[in-house]
């Protein structure tokens, strides 16, 4: 069957695409579907994944999977959170968006953060299912390696030396906050 990959975040893109491989579905792009994105009002990653997956479902007539996710810091109370791509500006500048959370951390707080990835898929006929996956980690500055996107160059994984930008596309698909929400995800996707 087909499922529309309801993100136009390249980074997710490259990475679901992964996940979502070996199970053989015929996957197109919200932007291939000249989908519009919808306007994110959720106060919750997963009522956010659920109104990006509807509105791509009800808009293309085919089921839609779509990812809200972001980072997590302790030291802000769970800042930028929700509101990591946002905290970018409207350039999508993750330099920014990475020194905006160093600058707010300050030098003595707690190191520790998280990334949640809230996963939707929607069917045509407004019936939804959501999971939720996590990883916990630590922040470092300044940021280090160019791989991966958003905020991993400077996000470090419990168990790992090396940053998320520092790491191979593999190690970091291997294991991460979206592998996780994926892994229960799968009993629930459309068949191929
Ligand atoms: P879509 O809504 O089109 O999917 P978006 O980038 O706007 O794209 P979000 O609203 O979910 O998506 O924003 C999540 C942000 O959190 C994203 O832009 C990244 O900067 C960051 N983020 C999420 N997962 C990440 C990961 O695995 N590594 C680094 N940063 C991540």
């Amino acid at each position: 069957g087909r499922l529309v990959l309801a993100t136009h975040n390249p980074g997710k893109v490259v990475e679901l695409a992964e996940l979502l491989g070996p199970h053989g579905l015929d996957i197109v792009s919200a932007g291939d579907l000249g989908l519009a994105e919808p306007e994110e009002t959720g106060e919750t990653f997963i009522a956010n994944a659920e109104l990006k997956a509807l509105a791509a479902a009800t808009a293309s007539g085919l089921p839609a999977l779509a990812d809200d996710s972001g980072l997590c810091v302790d030291a802000l109370g769970g800042a930028p959170g929700i509101y990591s791509a946002r905290w970018a500006g409207p350039g999508k500048d993750f330099a920014i968006a990475m020194a905006r959370v160093h600058d707010a951390m300050g030098q003595d707080g707690p190191r520790t953060a998280h990334f949640i990835c809230a996963l939707t898929i929607a069917w045509p006929d407004g019936h939804t299912e959501s999971v939720e996956g996590r990883c916990d980690g630590r922040l470092v500055w300044p940021p280090r390696g160019d791989k991966g996107f958003g905020y991993d160059p400077m996000f470090v994984m419990d168990g790992k030396s090396r940053s998320f930008g520092e790491i191979s596309r593999a190690e970091k698909e291997a294991d991460n906050h979206r592998a996780r929400a994926f892994a229960q995800l799968l009993p629930l996707l459309p068949p191929r």
